[in-house]
């Protein structure tokens, strides 16, 4: 990956972070996106000269299309693009579900996710190369209690990857959508607002996958020959299955 750069969004924790971090020990230049600017300055001085910070929220379409103009020229031509951004709010069913949680779930997984695409898609078709990665999850298509917004927008995900993989299809520019199970990051801890105790148990008793594992899912992608498109790829934990059929009977 010598050479080459990669846009990381929601590279300030878990899958994000892993990813950059696996991207430059690989010698690629990498753009470190996300909210939190503090944890970018601390992360892209100790992964150096070739890690640049932006600090972005990547609702923001009108500062995104501009802030990625405006990156220093190094940075400036992505190569790789990863979609990471992204979260889950809560676990409630959908009429008591915070509608303002809704938007900010259905503008960050999937509004977000176009605009990004649509700043960065001109430059790698004039330069007929490139390839952009969306980070999907099992819950695409794995429906449970409380999901909805959140699987709604990774079913989103999933197709959008597909359909601009038809639409690429003979140009330069590969797609490839990445759809894990449970990963241990800050992801629970968002889901339930701060509540480190009820993330935790999400993990309890089993190992989950890690970040580094999805990055490195991510990073072999990037380094297959340029003929080969990845078009998903779905892992899960050894220890995590998929869920019983539920019924509701009417007798309890
Ligand atoms: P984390 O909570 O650890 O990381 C989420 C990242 O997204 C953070 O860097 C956060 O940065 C960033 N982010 C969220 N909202 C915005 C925004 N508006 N603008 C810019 N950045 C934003 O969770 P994960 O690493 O687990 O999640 C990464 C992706 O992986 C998500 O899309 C998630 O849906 C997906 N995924 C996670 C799984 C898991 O089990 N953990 C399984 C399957 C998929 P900041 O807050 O600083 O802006
Ligand atoms: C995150 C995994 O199962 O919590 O996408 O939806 S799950």
């Amino acid at each position: 990956m010598v050479g080459q750069t990669v846009l990381v969004t929601g590279a300030t924790s878990g899958i994000g972070l892993a990813t950059a971090e696996r991207f430059v020990a690989a010698g690629a230049r990498v753009v470190l996106l996300g909210r939190r600017g503090d944890r970018l300055a601390e992360f892209t001085r100790k992964l150096g000269d070739r890690a640049h910070a932006l600090v972005l929220d990547v609702r923001d379409h009108v500062r995104v299309a501009s802030a990625l103009a405006a990156l220093p020229d190094a940075f400036r031509a992505i190569d790789v693009l990863v979609n990471n951004a992204g979260l889950a709010l809560g676990l409630s069913s959908l009429e008591t579900i915070d509608f303002e949680d809704c938007t900010q779930m259905i503008e960050t997984n999937c509004a977000a996710v176009l605009a990004m695409n649509r700043a960065v898609l001109p430059g790698m078709r004039a330069r007929d190369r490139g390839h952009i990665i969306h980070m999907g999850s099992i819950a695409s298509h794995v429906a449970y209690p409380g999901g909805n917004v959140y699987c709604a927008t990774k079913a989103f995900v999933h197709q959008l990857s597909q359909s601009m993989k038809a639409d690429l299809a003979g140009t330069g520019v590969r797609v490839t959508c990445i759809e894990p199970g449970m990963v241990e990051t800050e992801f629970s801890e968002v889901r339930f607002s701060g509540d480190k105790t009820k993330a935790a148990s999400v993990y309890r008793g089993m190992k989950p996958l890690t970040p580094a594992d999805i990055a490195e899912a991510v990073f072999w992608c990037c380094t297959l020959p340029a003929h080969v498109n990845v078009n998903l790829i779905e892992l899960m934990p050894t220890a995590q299955g998929f869920g019983p059929t539920i019924v509701k009977r009417v007798d309890g």
